[in-house]
């Protein structure tokens, strides 16, 4: 069994589902912990640490973000904040002057972080490319999602059900990657 720190419900939804198909059973607990500032890469080796500490048994937790390059990387580390101010009106507004797709690009990335209290913190990157769409559309999803618009679907994340969303996104390529780990070791 992996325990899955995060106050997100939705992150534990899609976990769930990830986790499911490798017979993992995961099990979540909403601790609370203080996010460093700092780099995706930081936040979840101190989020880890801190939380294996704390209930003395293996834990994950995951720090994410969307990256907006036109916008040199925000709100990255500052999705959380970003979204619960500006929200997705605001990212349109701040982005629709650029016109042409390529200059719309941005990536969601997922950064796992695992810890256990024999060992330090080990992370898991994943990461999706995309672009910021020129309205919000769907209602699948959390957050940046109804933004978040993909050319081989031609959807937006907020257009795609859970296993849709499931099959690709940062978090699926983030999670997959320590499974793997996690299974070999
Ligand atoms: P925990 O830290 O408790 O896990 P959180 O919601 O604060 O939950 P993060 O700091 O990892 O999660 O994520 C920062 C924000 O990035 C998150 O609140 C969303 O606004 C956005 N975000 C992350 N993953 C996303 C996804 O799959 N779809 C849409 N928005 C996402």
């Amino acid at each position: 069994m992996i325990t899955f720190i995060t106050g997100n419900q939705h992150k534990v939804k899609e976990a769930e589902k990830i986790f499911q198909k490798f017979n993992i059973e995961l099990e979540h607990i909403d601790l609370g912990y203080t996010e460093v500032q700092g780099t995706l890469e930081d936040v979840a080796k101190s989020g880890a640490k801190y939380a294996c500490e704390k209930l003395n048994k293996p834990v994950i937790v995951e720090d994410a973000g969307l990256f907006i390059k036109t916008l040199k990387g925000f709100p990255g580390t500052y999705s959380s904040y970003v979204q619960e101010t500006i929200g997705n009106q605001g990212i349109l507004k701040l982005m629709k002057d650029f016109i042409n797709p390529k200059d719309r690009y941005a990536e969601f990335r997922s950064v796992i972080g695992y810890c256990t209290p024999n060992s330090e913190p080990e992370i898991f990157l994943g990461s999706v490319k995309g672009q910021i769409s020129t309205e919000e559309r769907g209602s699948y999803g959390f957050a940046f999602d109804s933004i978040f618009y993909v050319e081989e679907k031609d959807k937006t994340f907020g257009e795609l059900t859970r296993e849709e969303k499931n099959q690709f996104s940062h978090r699926k390529n983030s999670l997959n990657s320590f499974i793997d780990w996690y299974l070999k070791k």
